[in-house]
């Protein structure tokens, strides 16, 4: 109001010109001041994205995870993102670049929505299915289990905390246990396709070591509206060995 206020006796002194861009450049500083400059890396990848492998079968997470949810989210939703992605990066910046390096650049422009989308669902989507395993569940090991009783007091809280996290996404998202950059764990949560990696649009950015996705297609059939139901499950398919696994990598 007071800058406004400011702006108009300005105008009526006729220095409105020479003093509002002064005003503009201090106030986009000051709402955007933690915004990172990220160099463009190397351009390096000359084929196609392409749909991994859901390595193990479809059935494989069944009773928490049915056969049809898998088949489907793999072989349409996730394949769908990998289609989408190759077409939207094409003539792009982005063209070359690797799937990291697209989700670590992307930005929140309109231009970059269809790129933001499609890369976080292609880079979640391929995480989301390393770190389930049909010998998943029980609790993590080693220094993940120190890290995660030293951060949130225990296994039992940090699930109540993750639940938490993955019950108020409001509409379609994830939630993520990320280690930050002070190497500390953190839980969080982003809508859509985003993720904790987006350090142009995530307000903490992080490596997310373990993550949910909570959009209807990932329990819908099974579960329908009862999304607790499948994140109860989704705890007896964790594979802790692989979140821990990714842990140890970015601490070491
Ligand atoms: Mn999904």
């Amino acid at each position: 109001m007071e800058k406004r206020t400011f702006l108009k006796t300005g105008f009526f002194l006729g220095i409105a010109a020479a003093v509002s861009p002064l005003i503009e450049a201090c106030k986009t500083k000051a709402e955007s001041p933690a915004m990172p400059v990220i160099p463009p890396p190397k351009l390096r990848r000359t084929t196609p994205f392409t749909l991994p492998a859901l390595g193990y079968e479809p059935s494989a997470l069944e009773p928490n995870i049915d056969k049809q949810t898998m088949e489907i989210h793999h072989g349409k939703h996730h394949a769908a993102y990998v289609n989408n992605l190759n077409d939207a990066v094409k003539n792009t910046v982005f063209a070359e670049y690797e799937l990291e390096d697209i989700v670590a650049r992307v930005s929140t422009a309109d231009a970059d929505k269809k790129i933001r989308n499609n890369a976080g669902g292609h880079w979640n989507h391929t995480f989301f299915w390393q770190i389930m395993s049909p010998k998943g569940g029980g609790m993590p090991q080693g220094a993940l289990a120190t890290a995660i009783n030293d951060t949130f007091g225990s296994f039992d809280k940090f699930k109540e905390q993750f639940s938490d996290a993955s019950k108020s996404v409001f509409g379609s998202g994830w939630a993520w246990l990320s280690v930050g950059k002070d190497k500390k764990l953190f839980i969080s949560s982003t809508p859509n396709q985003d993720n904790p990696l987006m350090m142009q649009i995530v307000k903490q950015t992080g490596t997310p070591i373990l993550g949910i996705d909570v959009w209807e297609h990932a329990y819908y059939l099974k579960n329908q509206n009862r999304r607790a139901d499948y994140i109860a499950s989704f705890y007896n398919v964790i594979n802790w060995v692989e979140v821990a696994a990714r842990y140890e990598k970015v601490m070491s």
